[in-house]
């Protein structure tokens, strides 16, 4: 772009596989007006979706947090003072190391999430972490299943370049949600259909946006992919479809695979997903039928108690065809494993200290309200600054989340862009600039790029940036033995990209993108699977998986692909399976302090089969009472016949106060780790449902 140019480079920051290439129109030193997609990023292609192309509504939000405030009434009261950020760094030094004096380091729990994936702003409290010593973060609560699955065949995070798909003559998306969760998919999915009239399969327990525009959707009850998945093998075996050859050169254990597939028949399936046999079968044929078949999955079909189960047995399925030989054909579910980034640099992990306590963050309620089986025999928490995440509306079981975060002796900390859920219990809340106002790397989950983002305009009211807080204190701490301490973002951007081999980030703002996919050959598996024997395995070792893999629920995985009943299972009391699938206009629980987006979404809705509406005496706009024993939440009822009897799908995480109760759905979800490293079960609830 010429240097007159009104718009500016940048990427998207949200946790989003997407990672969009943007260009961000500056009209004044703190403003923006336009955001668009650029056009000639070979993934992005121009294309972002309606939520960040309305920015200027998020950034420029009078709802922004501008100042430090200090609560002044009790705990969760909306009182507080303004206060400078000298008073309010130094309160946050103090606290914690009154709370490293009286009960020790892991009395600290430092917790952040993906608000923002930009290495740098997200990693810097890592660092932080490992200098001082404090608690361990065991990141569960969005893709330990997934990787869990598809290590467990695969052995490497990494698959087809997406820009393939143009090449593809079948898509089926498993899973995902991409209309909604990841729009780019769609230009590609576009591309094969407009060249080629490629044919577009959605696998989905309720009909989405991206069901909808598909030329078949297959709608499995909710936590059954495991025996769908097997049953389309048994049939591929069957008909004639598994590449025999293939299977000899590149896989382990296809004779027991198949062996134990002779009796999981589409007739066997039927009744375990809900879908008939013929439409199996069919699917099957159609699958076992094309060579360039793209198999794109996402985390949906993960977040139930057999989510990794499920993930590896779908995954196998491009193995069995040995669709991976072929161009548009194999799969992705994230393209994680291709980057070489060296983060050492920035979090500072060499340094953490060896044996040091790791806490599950998708047990946050657990872990806060005392737990021993969380804490183990370390120190209750005490003082923790959250940042990048909203545990209070997004974590499972969020009351007894919320119940924590009230404790009288614990100190917390919130830095955010908005007053979230967490924001609004806490001690203190400092204002956090979003990517518009800091510089940052980025790269992409569901494509190849490595990006930069360059600070477009200048912070909002007095909101700094999380490497310059966490530095400031680190300082304050005592703790700032280490390079990137002393150092601007742009200049650990710099760093990093050097230690890792990469162009240097001067080059790369120029150019405004790396591209790190790995060859044919490699992204295909052509050159073998991740394991020593570079055979993709249809047994996997569940138990050598995991940082914590094997704790919970291991005896409950299946030996080869199969049906692992979900944790959600109905009973007499709990008759309904609750989805609690992404909203279009949300991202998480970001966007949801915009007037635009929450107009769009209406407000917390049931989605449930018209059968079941009319048997509970419940129409549109009934409010409707969902529960099970953990506890109840009030929500809108909408007949909808795109789902099976006995699902309820509600959409987005909403805050609490968008709730007749006060109570978001995250009340409802189990903390129960998923197997076989942990993971929240975000679409596997058993619950009741009654007109309220
Ligand atoms: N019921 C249900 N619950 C779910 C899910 C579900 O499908 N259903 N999905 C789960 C998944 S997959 C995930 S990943 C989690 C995500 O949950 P979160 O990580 O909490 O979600 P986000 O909304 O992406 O980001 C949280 C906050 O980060 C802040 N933020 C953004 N950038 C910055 C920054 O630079 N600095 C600071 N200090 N703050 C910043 C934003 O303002 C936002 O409030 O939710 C999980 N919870
Ligand atoms: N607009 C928007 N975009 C987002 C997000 C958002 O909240 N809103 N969140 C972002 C984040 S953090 C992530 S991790 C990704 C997640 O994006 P996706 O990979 O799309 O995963 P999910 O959103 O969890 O669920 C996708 C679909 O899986 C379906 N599903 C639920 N259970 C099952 C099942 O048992 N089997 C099958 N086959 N399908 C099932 C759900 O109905 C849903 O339609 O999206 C990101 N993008
Ligand atoms: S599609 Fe995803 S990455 Fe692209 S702009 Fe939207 S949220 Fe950001
Ligand atoms: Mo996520």
């Amino acid at each position: 772009m010429p240097d007159s140019s009104p718009f500016l480079a940048t990427a998207c920051p949200h946790d989003c596989p997407s990672t969009c290439a943007l260009e961000v129109e500056r009209i004044a030193p703190d403003r923006i007006g336009k955001v668009r997609g650029a056009a000639d990023n070979s993934y992005t292609a121009g294309v972002i979706c309606a939520k960040v192309s309305r920015y200027a509504e998020r950034v420029h939000s009078p709802d922004r947090l501008t100042r430090p405030l200090l609560r002044t009434g009790p705990k969760g009261s909306g009182q507080w003072r303004e206060i400078g950020w000298e008073e309010a760094l130094d309160r946050i030094t103090d606290a914690f190391l009154d709370a490293e004096r009286h009960f020790g380091p892991e009395a600290v729990w430092p917790y952040y999430y993906a608000g923002t994936m930009g290495l740098v702003q997200r990693g810097s409290i890592q660092r932080m972490r490992h200098l001082k010593g404090y608690a361990g973060q065991y990141s569960t609560v969005c893709d330990t299943p997934a990787n869990m699955g598809w290590l467990a065949g695969y052995g490497a995070i990494r698959g087809t370049d997406p820009r393939e798909m143009a090449e593809s003559d079948l898509i089926v998306n498993w899973g995902g949600n991409p209309v909604a969760t990841q729009v780019n998919v769609m230009t590609h999915v576009s591309r094969a259909r407009k060249a080629r009239g490629a044919k577009l399969v959605t696998i989905d327990p309720y009909r989405t946006g991206t069901a909808d525009v598909s030329d078949l959707h297959i709608m499995p009850r909710p936590g059954t992919d495991g025996a769908l998945a097997c049953a389309v093998m048994h049939a591929l075996f069957r008909d004639g479809f598994a590449d025999r050859a293939y299977l000899a050169r590149y896989a382990a254990g296809v004779e027991r695979l198949e062996e134990h597939l002779r009796d999981r028949t589409p007739e066997w399936a039927e009744a375990i997903t809900g879908v008939p046999a013929a439409e199996i079968t069919a699917f099957a044929r159609l699958y076992g039928g094309t060579k360039a078949s793209y198999l794109r999955m996402g985390y949906g079909l993960t977040r139930s108690r057999n989510g990794a189960a499920q993930m590896h047995a779908v995954s196998c399925l491009p193995v069995v065809t040995g669709a991976w030989q072929h161009r548009g054909g194999g799969g992705l579910y994230c393209s994680s494993g291709i980057y070489r980034i060296d983060r050492k640099p920035i979090d500072a992990n060499d340094r953490a200290r060896p044996g040091v306590r790791q806490l599950d963050q998708s047990r946050i309620g657990a872990v806060l309200t005392g737990s021993a089986r969380d804490l183990g025999d370390g120190p209750p928490i005490k003082a923790m600054l959250v940042q990048n995440t909203n545990p209070a509306a997004i974590c499972p079981d969020s009351a007894r989340v919320r119940a924590g975060l009230l404790r009288e002796d614990l100190f917390v900390a919130v830095h955010e862009q908005f007053m979230t859920d967490t924001a609004a219990l806490a001690d203190l809340v400092i204002p956090a600039t979003t990517f518009l106002e800091h510089d940052d790397l980025y790269r992409g989950g569901g494509q190849s790029h490595i990006l930069v983002g360059r600070k477009v305009i200048e912070p909002q009211g007095e909101a700094r940036e999380n490497h310059i807080v966490n530095n400031d204190l680190m300082r304050r701490l005592g703790a700032d033995d280490h390079p990137a301490c002393h150092m601007s973002a742009w200049e650990l951007v710099d760093t990093v990209l050097k230690a890792s081999g990469l162009p240097d980030a001067e080059t790369l703002a120029a150019g405004r993108w790396h591209d790190a996919q790995p060859d044919f050959e490699t992204s295909h598996f052509l050159t073998g699977f991740g394991f020593p024997d570079g055979r993709f395995r249809f047994a996997p070792d569940w138990a050598a998986l995991g940082a914590m893999g094997g704790r919970d629920g291991l005896d409950e995985l299946p030996a080869l692909p199969d049906h692992m009943p979900p944790g959600g299972t109905t009973d007499d009391e709990h008759p309904f399976r609750l989805v609690t699938a992404p909203a279009r206009q949300f991202l998480n629980t970001s966007f949801t302090e915009t007037g635009t987006a929450r107009k769009r979404e209406g407000r917390p809705t049931a989605l449930m089969h018209p059968d079941d509406c009319a048997a509970l005496g419940v129409a549109e706009d009934t409010p409707v009472r969902l529960g099970n024993r953990q506890a109840s939440v009030v929500v809108h009822a909408r007949p909808f016949g795109g789902l099976q009897r006995g699902v309820v799908v509600v959409e987005g995480i909403w805050p609490n106060g968008a709730f007749v109760e006060g109570l978001g759905i995250n009340a409802l979800t189990s903390p129960e780790p998923i197997p076989p490293a942990g993971g929240a079960a975000f679409h596997d609830t058993a619950v009741w449902v009654r007109a309220a």
